[in-house]
């Protein structure tokens, strides 16, 4: 049994800082089907999400409220992520997936007006993260079934940072180094 079991609460103090090399590596694939470990590993990260949105839990156990988290900023070297937000239409969505690709994507950018943040990073950075507007993922779900997705605006935000995460890239990797408020030239892009 691993230490992630539907038992376990993760907290701030389980989740990887920036500096760790696990960040900075490519995850291995989760092989398919996902092992209960696996799934159960994911369950927990999904609780966390819905943990650290609830006020009265996140003050009770000081969570910083997360829309996204990704299996090595809990320190497991695996291909797979869980998200929960709202979107810019009001509607929930919730997400454990497994091993996935981003399979196309639009021209058109976008980027978040206030910056990206981090769980993993405990100091504020400043700058427009560009992302593609229109994103098509395609990954497994947690009994194994692949799943092709279509997200876009604040849905392919959560999912480019994570899918990011997965393949060692942090955030601050697309901040133009000049100038941090710089966009892509060339590109219709607009802020979300
Ligand atoms: C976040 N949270 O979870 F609109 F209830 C960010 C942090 C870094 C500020 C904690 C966030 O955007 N919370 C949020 C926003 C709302 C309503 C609400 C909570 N992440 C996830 C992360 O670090 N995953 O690895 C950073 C986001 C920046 C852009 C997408 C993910
Ligand atoms: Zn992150």
């Amino acid at each position: 049994m691993s230490k992630y079991t539907r038992e376990y609460t993760i907290r701030m103090k389980d989740i990887v800082r920036e500096g760790a090399k696990i960040l900075r590596k490519v995850t291995d694939p989760v092989p398919l089907p996902p092992r209960e470990e696996d799934v159960e590993e994911l369950a927990c990260m999904l609780q966390y999400l819905k943990n650290s949105q609830d006020e009265e839990v996140a003050r009770r156990y000081k969570l910083r409220p997360g829309v996204g988290l990704s299996a090595n900023q809990i320190g497991l070297d695996k291909s797979m992520f869980a998200a929960y937000y709202t979107d810019e239409e009001g509607e929930q969505h919730e997400y454990m997936l497994i091993n996935p690709k981003i399979v196309s994507h639009s021209v058109a950018m976008t980027y978040l007006e206030s910056g990206e943040g981090c769980l993993s990073v405990d100091r504020p950075v400043q700058g427009f993260v560009p992302r593609y507007q229109k994103i098509k993922v395609k990954a497994y779900d947690p009994q194994g079934n692949e799943v092709l997705l279509s997200l876009k605006g604040y849905g392919a935000i959560v999912f480019q940072h994570e899918i990011d995460h997965l393949n060692g890239i942090m955030f601050y990797d697309h901040i133009n180094k000049q100038n941090p408020y710089a966009l892509p030239p060339n590109v219709p892009i607009s802020a979300l």
